[in-house]
């Protein structure tokens, strides 16, 4: 499978990029910029880690506008031109999970998988609302919080385009709010324990893992936690290197990051620094 020795082409500088939480169809997510994450990507497997298509908003309001549509057309496309795409249906997006361990237009769909790394780790990967009953809020609670999120989005998107007009660069309020409550943060600790403890269980070496819009990579209990985060607030993939290494990349054209926020670096800043780790 490996090119002759006289073509002038680069293996890809990257082995496996991993994005989730996309939310088609909800007026929060970011297409254009993962519209033009996905024209320059380069890779040997991009896997879909649930939330892609957000049918519980689309059954509120039909929202599907051009760049919503010109993002599935380009996984179809990345999927035609020989690259590996695996896709495991989130909460969102579940009624695509009657399809796992199928096949549609030469797309893997699975409920979850175990993705070995180059360097021969071993990581879970699911979408992550399996571990929603282990993170136990209230009903209420969660609902209240569902409430609040969409009010935060909607929020957020006119500081956005005040910012955007000043020349700054992307910065989520939602995520900012996110680390300044005492029990988002509680809820995203839980979160993490009970996905490292999920890939603990079943004996291997981490989890990959959306859901929770909170991109970072971690030790958790002995095993390594990464989540790929989100594009309706950070912008954000999880990607491998030809070594193994994962790094999560910031695709949003700017460094502006919410303070308290996970590191992320911007794709050509991480893509440099893994090519010349390797
Ligand atoms: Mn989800």
């Amino acid at each position: 499978m490996s090119p002759p020795a006289a073509s002038t082409r680069r293996p890809h500088a990257l082995r496996t990029a991993f994005i989730s939480d996309v939310h088609l169809g909800f007026r929060g997510c970011q297409a254009e910029y993962l519209l033009d994450f996905l024209r320059r990507l380069e890779v040997e497997h991009l896997v879909l880690v649930g939330d892609i298509v957000d049918l519980w908003s689309l059954k509120r309001s039909m929202y599907w506008p051009s760049s919503h549509h010109e993002v599935l057309r380009e996984i179809l496309r990345i999927a035609r031109s020989g690259t590996r795409v695996t896709y495991v249906p989130g909460n969102h997006d579940e009624g695509f999970r009657e399809l796992c361990g199928g096949e549609v237009a030469g797309i893997e769909i699975r409920r979850d998988f175990i993705h070995e790394a180059a360097d021969g780790r071993r990581y879970l990967v699911l979408h992550g609302d399996d571990f929603d009953g282990a993170v136990k809020f209230s009903g209420l609670l969660k609902h209240f919080g569902e409430f609040m999120y969409d009010v935060l989005l909607w929020a957020g998107r006119g500081v956005q385009a005040v910012r955007r007009r000043l020349g700054f660069g992307h910065w989520s309020l939602a995520s900012w709010i996110k680390h300044q409550v005492p029990d988002a943060r509680r809820y995203i600790e839980r979160f993490e324990h009970a996905a490292a403890h999920a890939a603990h269980r079943h004996g291997l070496d981490g989890v990959i893992c959306g859901h929770i819009h909170q991109p970072g990579i971690r030790e958790v209990s002995g095993v390594r936690y990464c989540n790929d985060g989100d594009w309706v607030e950070h912008c954000s993939a999880l990607v491998e290197d030809r070594s193994g290494r994962l790094a999560v990349v910031h695709w949003a054209g700017a460094a502006a990051m919410p303070v308290g926020a996970p590191p992320v670096a911007a794709l050509p800043d991480a893509v440099a620094a893994l090519e010349t780790a390797a």
